[in-house]
């Protein structure tokens, strides 16, 4: 069975903590991302761990000097699960990362993920950063992450990182509201990887009942 990742792309506090709660039952994780956390401050990451038990992902692609990266990821890291963080940096800009959650690894006993992005699901993802997705795969093995983002937008490319990453847990976006098709994703995801959406949750009327379809759907997979 695939995992669900809701993306809690919300700028309202209230709302975001009824969401999540609404949907706990039905999902394996959340995603919190700049539009939240902008709108009413990191405080949210804990509020929403505290709610609902759930893994929390803080999606904030880091994508900085080595030294600026460390300052986020401590200061993501103290709550969240884990932290989505770009890869065309370099690898010392994702080894700096991989350092401060070690740290809290140790320090807490609980396991902290760093998620390296390779290729992006929307259009403009072929431009640039499609032609180094592969590459940026490769790096993510080498450095051992703990999760890669690749698109559920475009399912041949999905597999063919799939394939460079092994057995590196997937995150994949791009099902519901950008149109990725999936029966052709869960095809290719397995038991450690995880669909991410967002909107077709959070925009529907009944966020709850549209979170427990998804799970279902996954659940067959
Ligand atoms: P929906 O399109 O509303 O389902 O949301 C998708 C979520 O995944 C949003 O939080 C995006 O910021 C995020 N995302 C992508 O859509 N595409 C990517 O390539 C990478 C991400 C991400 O890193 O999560």
């Amino acid at each position: 069975m695939v995992k669900l990742m809701l993306a809690l792309d919300v700028m309202d506090k209230k709302e975001a903590l009824k969401i999540a709660d609404e949907t706990s039952d039905y999902v394996d994780a959340i995603k919190i991302g700049y539009p939240l956390v902008l709108a009413v401050g990191l405080d949210i990451v804990k509020e929403i761990k505290d709610k609902t038990k759930k893994e929390v992902i803080c999606d904030f692609k880091v994508a900085d000097i080595p030294s600026t990266n460390e300052k986020i990821a401590n200061l993501t890291l103290k709550y969240a699960d884990g932290i989505i963080c770009h890869g065309f940096v370099g690898r010392d800009s994702v080894k700096a990362i991989q350092k401060i959650a070690k740290q809290y690894e140790l320090e807490t006993g609980n396991k902290k993920k760093v998620i390296m992005v390779t290729e992006m699901s929307h259009p403009g993802a072929v431009e640039f950063m499609q032609p180094i997705a592969d590459e940026l795969a490769e790096v993510a093995k080498e450095l051992n992450v703990s999760g890669i983002v690749a698109p559920s937008t475009r399912p041949e490319r999905l597999n063919e990182i799939k394939n460079i990453v092994g057995d590196i847990p997937i995150i994949s976006p791009g099902i519901g509201a950008q149109g990725g098709d999936l029966d052709s994703v869960l095809n290719i995801l397995g038991k450690n990887d995880y669909v991410i959406v967002g909107r077709a949750i959070y925009e529907n009327e009944n966020p709850k009942e549209s979170a427990h379809k998804y799970s279902i759907l996954l659940n067959k997979s």
